[in-house]
């Protein structure tokens, strides 16, 4: 699919840190050891509604970790996928008596037009799960020959995983059993399906129902991809395995990323899938968790239609840690509007309080598990220091600093 334009990225002095995150798996910080190139996978939307503000946080993560790799002098291939065939996108379709294919090719240009407006770094393979089809075929078919997927005795086509043979089940998340039936109920999953060999079995393949979508699947079986079996071929087939960093929400902790681990693990007989499972908290509003199918949302686009700066979006979403979850409200936004006032006043001066610290302090903040409340921090130092106008300002400060909070925080604070 197409992806979106990159915002500019200014060059800074000097290079950047060794970035360290916590990674899921191993229950702890770690530091991340890229090639050249370092290798990226982040779950994409499902595009049957607008972006809304938890979709954006957990975009921006991964965004800073993108920004830190280039800062260290790194390469990045980073990918992102659109399940652009599932359930509730042909719920919402049925529902609406539209197209399927028209709803998710507008949403798909609406988050598109959102992550170019919130400056998020594109990727490089931004690819859709039905381009996906016959490589995701290919590789169910695999699975079926070494006797590791197995056809449901129904008469439904459907096909599973058998876990059981799975050795490295269950080290994503960590999860005992009764947990993870619990999740694979809540999200997706079907633990009570007659037939399967085992209840945490994850669907492959989708045999056609009357009225759906299909297309050809293994073994010449019409029907539609399962979702997990969707992201380990698309990150295969772009950035092979071990990559560095698998990203998303942190609901996708179990059972998404584990299977997609899982399968990835079962094609390749490698490990790991990913080097580290990083995974963004939860935005919420009104003490729930913002979710498509709950309805109580905040979309960035109706937020941008009403005028509001998408650099105050992104400036109120980084001021907390995207590892807690956290709510979405009213202030944050005023106090983020505010404070992006306070930095362009700042940046426009001529002097300014001296910058190496600022740039020091961004990339000490942010390469210590992305604390973008720390970094944002020493930005409101320097800004306070610079208006208060002391005696030891540095003539070309405001331009390092504008150009330090742009390449690392990703806000744009110069205002043609
Ligand atoms: N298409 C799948 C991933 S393959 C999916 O989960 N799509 S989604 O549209 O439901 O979510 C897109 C991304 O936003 C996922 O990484 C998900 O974990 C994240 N996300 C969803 N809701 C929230 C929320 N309230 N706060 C933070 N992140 C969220
Ligand atoms: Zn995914």
């Amino acid at each position: 699919m197409l992806s979106w334009p990159a915002p500019l990225l200014p060059t800074l002095p000097g290079t950047g840190p060794v970035l360290k995150v916590h990674d899921t798996a191993q229950r702890q910080i770690v530091a991340t050891t890229p090639d050249r190139t370092a290798r990226m996978y982040v779950c994409g939307i499902t595009p049957y509604d607008a972006t809304h503000l938890g979709h954006a946080a957990t975009y921006l993560a991964f965004d800073l970790i993108n920004r830190m790799w280039r800062d260290a002098g790194h390469a990045v291939h980073y990918v992102q996928n659109v399940t652009d065939i599932d359930d509730p996108l042909l719920e919402r379709a049925d529902r609406d008596r539209e197209d399927w294919i028209v709803l998710g090719m507008r949403e798909t240009a609406l988050f598109r037009e959102d992550m170019t407006a919130l400056r998020v770094l594109p990727p490089e393979d931004f690819v859709g799960a039905v381009e996906a089809i016959p490589r995701i075929v290919a590789h169910i078919e695999r699975l079926l020959d070494e006797g590791l997927a197995y056809v449901l005795d129904d008469g439904t086509g459907d096909v599973y995983h058998d876990v059981a043979q799975a050795p490295g089940f269950g080290s994503e998340s960590g999860y005992d059993e009764p947990t993870m039936l619990s999740f694979f109920a809540e999200r997706g999953g079907d633990p009570g399906r007659a037939g399967k060999r085992n209840r945490l079995d994850p669907l492959l393949w989708r045999g056609q129902r009357p009225g759906e979508p299909s297309w050809t699947g293994p073994r010449g079986a019409a029907g539609r991809p399962g979702w997990h079996i969707e992201c380990a071929t698309i990150a295969l087939d772009t950035i092979g395995m071990g990559f560095d960093v698998q990203g998303g929400g942190s609901d996708l902790v179990f059972p998404h990323h584990e299977f997609s681990a899982v399968h990835a693990e079962a094609l390749t007989a490698t490990k790991p899938f990913a080097q580290a499972y990083v995974h963004a908290a939860m935005i919420g509003l009104d003490g729930q968790k913002m979710s498509k199918s709950r309805g109580n949302l905040v979309f960035v686009s109706k937020l941008r239609g009403e005028g509001v700066d998408p650099m105050a979006i992104r400036l109120a979403l980084l001021s907390g840690h995207y590892r807690t979850d956290r709510a979405w409200t009213a202030e944050l936004l005023t106090e983020a509007e505010a404070r992006l006032a306070t930095w362009r006043r700042a940046v426009s001066r001529h002097a300014g309080a001296p910058a190496g610290a600022v740039l020091h302090g961004l990339r000490e903040r942010l390469a210590d598990d992305l604390d973008s409340p720390g970094a944002i921090a020493v930005v409101d130092a320097w800004a306070e220091h610079t208006l208060a106008g002391g005696q030891d300002l540095e003539e070309l400060a405001p331009q390092v600093v504008c150009d330090a909070v742009d390449a690392l925080l990703g806000v744009e604070l110069q205002v043609s």
